[in-house]
């Protein structure tokens, strides 16, 4: 098959000056998808265009010639593909080690958490969906990539201690264990995170998650701390650059603890930014240390990539981590443009655990590693670090590997209103980072020294000292087993509720010109004509003179083809061609409340007026348009954002992270329809990613309608409802201030509506 590839492309790259690469030389393509090859990005960057690379393993050949001729125009019609796939990396091994003594500070690290994640992913049949990569020791090389060889050779020596020999140790360091296999443990966990970083660089897999003890986050270049002892995250980012030439690495530290060891390894770094939030109560949680702070920014060169939010109240959940994720993290990563992400993969950020004290139900990981799919194309390795609660852990784990396989998230439940305390937290970190990152360049607010928590935390913190404070369980009347018992029956019957079955087709297509169906992804289910019978019970209720119209009823034909499917659970999503998308809008509209729907997001990009009933709440209409509409002031459902895009600007990310996402989270769509007309604002590229952002909401529940036949435009958002890769803008361009005005303008009116919109205490106060 390649061969065949290569004889119809290399004339092509030929024309630009290109030699077809060495490196594709192979005989063997992957069985259902257009995805064996991941692009290039390093050694060919000079060329600008990104060339293929290919992934030869388990490739079938294929045999029919329509394949073969297809798959050819894919390849050739989509820039080349991206690899697919999902890497799950875990071994037995990594349990052969536990806490011999009693410590009431280490008791909590056990091997269960890792049985029970391995455990929950076999219930729901995940394992099997993923690629299995297998785990190998990581070398003294490479672990000294972050550690001193004396500190090594520590670790070493622990393989053969007695019990009292290891409790000596283990006291040299800050809550840490040792026990006999400990070293032999902590090499896996360095290999296993460095094969899924091989996995997914080379394009085997486009992902990946590794189950690995000890966690390490922690660890230092001399130093064990809080049960890690070798730092694995930090290494595979050094092994990442070494290894693979990367220039931009993006660490995610989601564990609910701050990775103070992996921000020391970086933080004269600019290669690597490093973003992490985690409980700190003012500096009175553990680590306890003053670098742990917002105002902790980097170092030297490496100024501007250290992002720490610090939570200063327990209790913080779902609707706080995505403002954190909107407000503060995303844009800038947008900014950074990644070349791989590594998420420190921790839960004790969830629901129930004893650590963390936090609330994020396990579908908030969905949306957050949903998220962090959209950047560097996909390359996500997501490797394990804290989580203390079996319960809470191993569902959140689930979460986290069922996304990373392209699943429809669950809807994220809770009251999406981020709290006053984290709005804090939040505007002080973007104050902080306002000189380092150009989409915070206008942003007014200043630091807050005064935190609405500091006065209550103060007088908490004299009582512990004084011992005479009970702790939150005592004060509850509760123990702490208690407490996990309660979480896991809520755990228990809440992933019931938010768990539904998954469509046996992702995307599916009604396209007016059938000779362009072969330029989709092979995975998109492209709708034939429909039955007319049916058709005619569907459209019956509709205005009878615009069906007798042939041109309105083929549109209503293909946009109702679709969102029936969509409604019917047969597919997740699909894309409608409409010439008349107007008229179909509406149709669609009014068939979804038939079905029963309570809420559709409506997003109309480009100039086109909609006769709708806007005052129930049952529809939110934005419509991103170049026009500004004086006449018309914005009201709670229906959003006007005048949009002009010029080459030089990019206002996509500002608008979208900072306001259409938040807006859309605040409202939770049971479905979402996105409407393109004509002079669209946003370029090809943009309406693909607001796509692909948009797919956490609604179950994935998208229609995307679109009035002019472009194939581009076709394709490309196929690509994005279906998975099969993101869109790539390139280099980072600013929004323009009248652009970031414009926003502030909507927030400052809309956020006492959508909460979600809150980031600064100015918005808190006026929005209360
Ligand atoms: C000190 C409590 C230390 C350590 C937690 C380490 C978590 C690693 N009194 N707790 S994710
Ligand atoms: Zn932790």
């Amino acid at each position: 098959m390649c061969v065949a590839v290569r004889d119809s492309c290399a004339p092509v790259l030929l024309c630009r000056g290109l030699s077809w690469p060495d490196s594709l030389d192979c005989d063997r393509f992957p069985a259902d998808e257009d995805m064996c090859l991941a692009s290039l990005s390093k050694e060919y960057k000079h060329i600008h265009k990104e060339l293929p690379k290919p992934i030869c393993q388990t490739c079938p050949a294929v045999e029919e010639f329509f394949t073969q001729k297809r798959v050819l125009d894919v390849f050739c019609a989509n820039n080349f593909a991206m690899a697919s796939g999902t890497a799950l990396i875990y071994d037995d091994e990594m349990t052969s080690y536990k806490l011999l003594w009693d410590n009431p500070e280490c008791d909590i690290e056990v091997p269960e958490r890792l049985l029970s994640s391995y455990e929950q992913l076999k219930h729901y049949h995940l394992v099997e969906r993923c690629v299995h990569v297998p785990v190998r020791e990581g070398t003294e090389e490479e672990i000294m990539l972050v550690h001193s060889s004396e500190y090594l050779e520590v670790v070493k020596s622990t393989q053969t201690m007695n019990e009292e020999e290891l409790r000596r140790v283990s006291e040299n360091y800050d809550a840490v264990y040792f026990h006999p296999n400990t070293y032999r443990c902590a090499k896996l966990a360095v290999g296993a995170t460095l094969q899924l970083v091989d996995s997914v660089m080379s394009g085997k897999v486009r992902n990946g998650m590794a189950l690995v003890r000890p966690p390490g986050h922690h660890s230092q270049r001399n130093a064990a701390n809080g049960f890690c002892v070798f730092n694995n995250v930090a290494i595979a980012a050094q092994y990442a650059k070494r290894r693979y030439g990367l220039q931009r690495i993006l660490i995610v530290d989601w564990d609910v603890h701050h990775g103070q060891g992996i921000q020391y390894v970086f933080e004269e770094d600019p290669s690597v930014l490093y973003y992490s939030w985690h409980r700190y109560e003012h500096q009175q949680f553990w680590p306890l240390l003053r670098e742990s702070d917002y105002d902790a920014v980097g170092q030297g060169k490496g100024k501007g990539f250290n992002l720490n939010v610090p939570w200063n109240k327990v209790g913080m959940g779902n609707s706080e981590y995505l403002a954190a994720f909107f407000h503060v993290l995303l844009p800038v990563a947008f900014e950074f443009v990644p070349e791989l992400i590594l998420v420190s993969s921790g839960y004790d950020s969830g629901i129930g655990d004893p650590e963390g004290q936090m609330n994020a139900t396990p579908e908030c990981f969905a949306h957050l590693t949903h998220f962090l799919m959209q950047l560097a194309n996909g390359r996500l390795c997501a490797v394990l670090e804290g989580g203390y609660h079996l319960k809470s852990l191993s569902e959140s784990v689930c979460m986290t590997v069922k996304t990373l396989l392209r699943d429809p998230l669950p809807q994220i439940s809770g009251e999406m209103a981020p709290c006053l305390s984290a709005v804090e937290s939040i505007q002080n970190v973007r104050a902080a980072h306002k000189p380092y990152w150009k989409c915070l360049m206008y942003e007014e607010a200043t630091p807050l020294h005064d935190l609405s928590t500091k006065s209550q935390q103060m007088m908490e913190a004299e009582l512990i000292q004084t011992s005479t404070h009970p702790t939150a369980e005592q004060a509850a009347g509760t123990t702490s087993s208690e407490e996990a018992i309660k979480t896991d029956r809520f755990l228990e019957s809440h992933m019931k509720k938010i768990l539904c079955p998954v469509p046996p087709v992702k995307t599916a297509a009604a396209i007016v010109s059938k000779a362009y169906a072969h330029l989709l992804p092979i995975s998109v289910q492209v709708e034939m004509e429909m039955n007319a019978q049916e058709l005619k019970t569907l459209v019956s209720g509709f205005d009878a003179e615009l069906v007798k119209e042939e041109k309105a009823l083929l549109s209503l034909q293909n946009v109702v083809a679709v969102l029936d499917k969509i409604l019917k659970k047969k597919v997740c999503n699909g894309i409608a061609e409409s010439s008349v998308a107007s008229v179909s809008t509406t149709f669609a509209l009014k068939h979804c409340f038939d079905f029963g729907l309570q809420r559709v997001l409506c997003i109309v990009v480009g100039d086109m007026d909609l006769e709708l009933n806007l005052d129930d709440g049952k529809i939110l209409l934005m419509n991103i348009c170049q026009k500004q509409q004086t006449e018309k002031t914005n009201s709670k459902y229906h959003i006007s954002l005048n949009w002009k895009e010029d080459s030089e600007r990019n206002n996509f990310f500002c608008a979208v992270l900072g306001f259409i996402l938040p807006v859309a989270y605040s409202y939770q769509p049971d479905l979402m329809i996105i409407v393109i007309g004509p002079n669209s604002s946003l370029g090809v590229n943009g309406i693909s990613l607001l796509t692909c952002l948009l797919q956490g909401l609604a179950t994935s529940g998208i229609l995307v309608v679109i009035q002019d036949t472009e194939i581009k435009l076709v394709q490309s958002v196929a690509k994005a409802l279906s998975g099969v890769s993101t869109p790539d803008f390139g280099a980072y361009a600013p929004a323009s201030q009248e652009n970031v005005l414009e926003i502030k303008r909507l927030r400052d009116q809309l956020q006492q509506e959508w909460k979600m919109l809150r980031c600064s205490v100015r918005d808190w106060i006026s929005g209360s």
